[in-house]
């Protein structure tokens, strides 16, 4: 039956702003730089500090139930990277990409018995995972990576804050890290992320003229897709663009440019790299049936392929929570009717995951025949954004977990 309640708690789950309190929606910007909304969350929500531009609403209460506010937390060692500004040399950081790892205990059934391997073989292109040089450089992250995944994206090292904090001056010194380490050890690349409203330094959101706005984005698309050009097998272009009810985003992008920021940027991820897949990305793209969905992703990039703009995939991030995952072969064949030629899971981390959510979305992405590949969004729980709710398919000792065998024995 549906009561007031589930509406509510329906509500929060798929992320609607609660008008009434004003308090930041289920996975809502709760705060950093320039930020100027609610910095409170609606209740089983915490206001969570990712870094000095963006605090998060995230599933949990902190010390008080609903209204919680601001956590500091340390960033993660992956956004650690020098503050001076650098053009990092093409040989920077492929000198460990081989190296054992010098702590950390775990173990890894992969090799020819790996998920990525399986799930090859039912014809997808890779089972992947999230990491940067941070990582790389740690415990047994480089090891099971190296036996269990087909493919990295970078969390944060290509990113506009990182990437480009200071207009001209670039620093590719982790991305060039990560990128040598996948090429050394056989590994896909996707690209994350060129066009995006987050990590986007306030010399960039502060531009006000369309031209200049226009100049910025062309040239920070084709410096950093054309160093790695051939390279990597496809970028998320454009990230995180529609609002919950499938409009556009209020950010610099759509304020100063309207929809148009959306065929700049895929023309010159285009002309950078031609032969790369290029993707938009989102979240709560996770019912076939969800405004977010439909009026959203769907609609939208129906009309973008008329118009001729060259978007090959829908990327959905999947940030779940455990049982959502019923929802995810509906919503990845929806999003595939959208005419593009292929979609993803591109962040998949489920909150407290039984070992059949997992197995969901691994079933749906092999029922899907446009999905290509799976990314799990960390290696081990303590290393996810969503530290707390034992999100991944490791643990802290890098012991795979029921999830993983249940992926493994599933394929
Ligand atoms: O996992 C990333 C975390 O380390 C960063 O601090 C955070 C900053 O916004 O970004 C996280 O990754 C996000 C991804 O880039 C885009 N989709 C949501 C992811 C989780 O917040």
């Amino acid at each position: 039956m549906l009561t007031i309640r589930n509406i509510a708690a329906a509500a929060a789950v798929l992320g609607f702003i609660d008008g009434a309190t004003a308090q930041g929606a289920a996975y809502a910007q709760c705060g950093g730089v320039q930020w100027s909304g609610s910095t409170t969350c609606v209740s089983g929500y915490t206001c969570t500090y990712t870094n000095d531009y963006y605090s998060q609403c995230l599933p949990g209460t902190g010390s008080g139930g609903s209204g919680t506010t601001t956590t500091p937390a340390a960033p993660p060692p992956s956004t650690t990277l020098s503050t001076s500004t650098i053009v990092a040399s093409s040989t920077t950081g492929s000198s460990t990409s081989t190296s054992t790892p010098s702590s950390g205990q775990g173990s890894s059934t992969g090799g020819a018995n790996s998920i990525d391997v399986k799930f090859r073989a039912k014809g997808k292109k890779y089972f992947g995972v999230a990491t940067d040089q941070g990582r790389l450089t740690t415990g047994s992250n480089a090891a099971i990576i190296q036996a269990d995944f087909g493919q990295v994206t970078p969390e944060n090292s290509m990113k506009w804050d990182t990437t480009e904090a200071s207009q001209n001056t670039f620093n590719f010194a982790g991305a060039d890290y990560l990128v040598n380490w996948a090429s050394t050890n056989g590994k896909l690349i996707r690209g994350h992320t060129l066009c995006w409203y987050s990590q986007l330094p306030s010399w960039v959101s502060s531009i006000s003229s369309a031209a200049t706005l226009t100049a910025v984005l062309q040239k920070h698309i084709s410096t950093e897709m054309g160093r790695y050009k051939g390279q990597i097998y496809g970028w998320d272009v454009v990230n995180e663009m529609f609002n919950e009810d499938g409009s556009l985003r209020s950010d610099v992008w759509s304020n100063v440019l309207g929809e148009d920021f959306v065929s700049i940027a895929f023309a010159a991820a285009k002309a950078a790299d031609p032969n790369a897949k290029l993707y938009i990305n989102d979240y709560n793209l996770d019912s076939a049936t969800y405004a977010k969905v439909t009026t959203g992703m769907v609609a939208h990039v129906k009309k973008w392929l008329a118009a001729g703009i060259p978007i090959d995939g829908i990327g959905s991030q999947s940030h779940l929570s455990a049982g959502q995952s019923s929802g995810t072969a509906g919503a990845l064949a929806a999003l595939a009717a959208s005419g593009v030629s292929e979609v993803a899971v591109t962040e998949l981390d489920i909150i407290n995951a039984a070992a059949s959510d997992y197995v969901a979305v691994v079933n749906a992405c092999l029922n899907v025949p446009k999905c290509v590949g799976i990314t799990v969004w960390g290696v081990r729980d303590p290393d996810s954004w969503r530290a707390s709710n034992n999100p991944l398919l490791f643990d802290a000792s890098y012991n795979p977990k029921a999830a993983y065998t249940a992926i493994l024995n599933a394929l």
